[in-house]
């Protein structure tokens, strides 16, 4: 796993920061988090010391996706801001030294877009083939089995012109046809107003689902779907998603990006490593970073964290660079998943492995899911989907900025209920805290920043036994080894050869402490140790 080199583009050497724009905070009053507001924030985040914010979906849009339904790819929606707002934003992002990334949803629009609503208002619309329509299967009905993400069958069923149209998610979220070359320019023009703008990346969401089968081919039975997961999973998604014409039409947006200076490009893909790392491309022509999403559904077990780093870093095309993903918008929050003592070691792992290290906003903090009651559910997929645990709200509540009322975020009542410890999980009590989450996160942003071993170095496998994971980042002379205990136990490990001192400890603490040979760590406790031999200097 090669050491990188000091001249590397930006994004290999930055942390990205998530924002859940209507999460963040309240820039004016109404209880939702927008432009204004991250705006306000920014020294936040440069104290933090992230490098670059990619912010999800904040263009026009009936949010009934919350934003990944958008209406209009090049305007702001009103419940964010306006594109002067918007402006503000990336002129202070780039003047605090930070890069902005947007979400960019190439698969689908809102059933509300112009294009959608001229395509279905008539056959002959020149939009017609812009979306995926079909007539009814010989005896009537969806045309065949595909499936919805977010319950249901994937086709609806349009009176006007009598055909269905297909949506990977909701129904007012229809599938552009990506195989009609005027959909591609059109998103491909949505890629240069922004770029041109001066946004330095895009999150190309759900880009594994672009292609979906010419002929239409039901998907075959999933034969190991057991019931509690996501309805779709009843199907393997073979005709739906991961065709191998997407890599063509993903080659064809790079050569948008590539004709910018140093933009970026990042896929959400939630395929295995061996699958996911096609996307870097055949000549690395597809995207930079295919999201790395292994560390959000994995067991928290020292042997199976080794193995799925190991086949990552085993499954990386030459000259590829890896991305590592702990959270995001959709998923349960790392907290939530591990306890908040393994979300320290967590975020250690996050933030010492080789790559570019994606933070979802609030796991700074150490925020769990918030607890949602019934009549507080909005995200669409657990109204359709319900009891699954499939719901997204509790992992989108709003940072807590201070104990004061609403914690600080908005001076009215939250779109989204709070996390129950927000008077005592906040950013203003955490920053004073010397051993908080927040400070052990400020703590290894700063050390990733001093050290090249960190930010570009070798990863070397050490070991990995009982609840002990180790390894060791490398660049030039330096040396940095990771220590890390998943268990509730104290553990204690002999590396031959390591003799150092500790850089930092998941407690906040053993600092310069000596290490030699016999590595004691305190339960759930992550070690990194600067070792002797070492450059001192970084
Ligand atoms: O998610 C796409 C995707 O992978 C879904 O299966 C996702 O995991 C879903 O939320 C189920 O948990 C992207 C966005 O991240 C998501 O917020 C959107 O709802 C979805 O696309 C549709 O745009």
């Amino acid at each position: 796993m090669d050491e990188g080199t000091s001249n590397e583009a930006w994004w290999k050497k930055a942390v990205i920061y998530q924002i859940y724009p209507r999460s963040f905070y309240d820039g004016n009053g109404d209880g939702v988090g927008d432009l204004r507001g991250i705006l306000e924030k920014l020294s936040y985040l440069t104290d933090l010391g992230v490098d670059a914010i990619w912010l999800s979906p904040v263009f026009k849009s009936p949010m009934v996706d919350f934003g990944y339904d958008i209406s209009d790819y090049c305007a702001i929606d009103p419940l964010f801001g306006t594109m002067g707002d918007f402006d503000a934003v990336l002129g202070a992002a780039h003047r605090h030294g930070l890069k902005v990334i947007l979400d960019l949803v190439p698969n689908h629009t809102s059933s509300e877009h112009p294009w959608f609503l001229s395509s279905r208002a008539s056959r002959t619309s020149e939009f017609r083939d812009w979306y995926i329509w079909h007539d009814p299967a010989p005896g009537g009905g969806p045309p065949n089995n595909w499936l919805s993400a977010f319950g249901g069958s994937g086709w609806e069923f349009d009176p006007t012109t009598r055909q269905y149209y297909y949506h990977t998610f909701l129904s007012c979220q229809p599938d552009l046809n990506w195989r009609n070359a005027k959909v591609r320019e059109a998103i491909k023009d949505v890629m240069r107003f922004w770029f041109a703008k001066g946004v330095e990346g895009l999150r190309m969401d759900a880009l594994w689902y672009l292609l979906k089968d010419e002929r239409f081919r039901d998907n075959p039975p999933n034969p190991d779907y057991s019931v509690g997961e996501p309805p779709d999973h009843q199907l393997l998604p073979l005709y739906t998603t991961d065709l191998p014409e997407v890599h063509e039409a993903i080659a064809d947006l790079r050569r948008v990006a590539d004709a910018y200076d140093d933009r970026l490009l990042i896929g959400e893909i939630y395929l295995p490593p061996e699958k996911l790392v096609a996307y870097y491309g055949t000549n690395l022509e597809g995207v930079h970073l295919p999201f790395n999403f292994s560390l959000l559904e994995t067991r928290w077990h020292a042997r199976t964290l080794a193995a799925l780093i190991d086949e990552y870093e085993g499954a990386l095309p030459p000259g590829s660079w890896p991305n590592w993903v702990l959270g995001n918008h959709d998923r349960p929050r790392i907290a939530s998943r591990v306890g908040p003592s393994q979300a320290r070691v967590a975020a250690m792992l996050l933030l010492t492995l080789r790559g570019t290290p994606t933070l979802y906003n609030g796991d700074e903090l150490g925020m769990p899911m918030a607890h949602i009651p019934a009549d507080r559910v909005l995200d669409p997929l657990e109204v359709n989907v319900p009891g699954l645990g499939l719901g997204r709200d509790g992992a989108r509540s709003p940072i807590p900025w201070s104990d004061s009322a609403y914690a600080g975020f908005s001076p009215s009542e939250p779109w989204c209920p709070l996390i129950e410890d927000w008077k005592s999980t906040n950013v203003a009590v955490l920053e004073k805290d010397p051993a908080s989450m927040l400070t052990l996160h400020r703590k290894l942003l700063g050390l990733r920043k001093q050290y090249p071993a960190l930010m570009s170095g070798s990863y070397l496998p050490l070991l990995a036994t009982g609840d002990i994971l180790l390894f060791r980042r490398k660049h030039g002379a330096t040396s940095i080894l990771v220590a890390l205990n998943l268990g509730s136990q104290p553990g204690a490990i002999e590396v031959e050869n390591c003799a150092g001192t500790a850089l930092l400890s998941t407690y906040c603490d053993r600092a310069d402490e000596y290490c030699g040979g016999r590595i004691d760590l305190r339960p759930h406790e992550g070690l990194m140790i600067l070792e002797l031999g070492t450059a001192n200097h970084p």
